[in-house]
């Protein structure tokens, strides 16, 4: 049996991975936030920046499944009759439409609707863990850490959007958590590239506060070699 400890190179060091306590988690890839007419848009953003995203955590999702890694699944969004939606949340930014108002892709950020799907070429495989939040980290009023805890997982791949709102909420969560993070480069994406750099630095800098930063070609030739063998 080959050892699946497996050394990533990542910043501010390698980080090591034992693939059994290891999990991928890609964050809130939902056409609301990545196609136009949903949440992302109604914001006032340009939705496009989050397609680069998507190639490369499609390759870290191939990866991942390769190697046999724990793949989960986030989604930001909120019960039909919006009883789980906070009413600062509903009104902040003023929009219209807003939170629950339809829009091309149906009801915004409403679960069952188009928009809050996860975007087809990303879509979960069967068996997959799927992570209904309401807010922005996935830890909070979710079974996520549950799930993680019975599944001996101590170390977290973090993918998706966007880099500094849903991704560094759920990194600081998890890390208070006790899990370990390594955060994908360029498997997340942010509406603001300056926010999205400085989103990835402060994840590294003071020796990891928060964890450790890699990119997808470094951590797919790493799992490859699980794969290979
Ligand atoms: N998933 C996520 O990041 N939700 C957001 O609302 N992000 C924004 O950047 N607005």
């Amino acid at each position: 049996m080959h050892d699946m400890n497996l050394s990533v190179a990542a910043d501010p060091y390698p980080v090591t991975l034992d693939l059994p306590h290891a999990a991928l988690i890609v964050i809130d890839m939902q056409r609301d936030f990545v196609e136009p007419g949903g949440f992302g848009a109604a914001l006032g953003n340009d939705v496009t920046r989050l397609q680069a995203a998507i190639d490369p955590i499609a390759a870290v999702l191939a990866a991942a499944r390769a190697a046999g890694l724990l793949v989960i699944h986030t989604r930001e969004g909120h019960r039909p009759d919006l009883t789980d939606l906070p009413p600062t949340k509903k009104a902040r930014g003023r929009l219209d439409p807003g939170i629950g108002d339809p829009g091309p892709m149906g009801r915004i950020l409403v679960r069952g609707e188009a928009g809050h799907e996860i975007v087809p070429v990303l879509a979960p495989l069967a068996g997959e863990p799927v992570i209904d939040k309401p807010g922005k980290g996935a830890f909070y009023a979710t079974d996520l850490e549950t799930i993680l805890r019975q599944r001996a997982i101590a170390k977290l791949i973090l993918c998706g959007v966007t880099t500094e709102v849903c991704v560094h909420t759920t990194l600081r969560e998890a890390n208070d958590r006790g899990f370990e993070c390594l955060v994908v480069s360029d498997g997340t994406a942010s509406y603001f590239p300056e926010f999205h750099a400085c989103a990835l630095a402060m994840v590294k800098a003071q020796g990891g506060i928060f964890g450790f930063v890699t990119d997808s070609a470094t951590l797919i030739r790493t799992l490859e070699k699980v794969i290979r063998t």
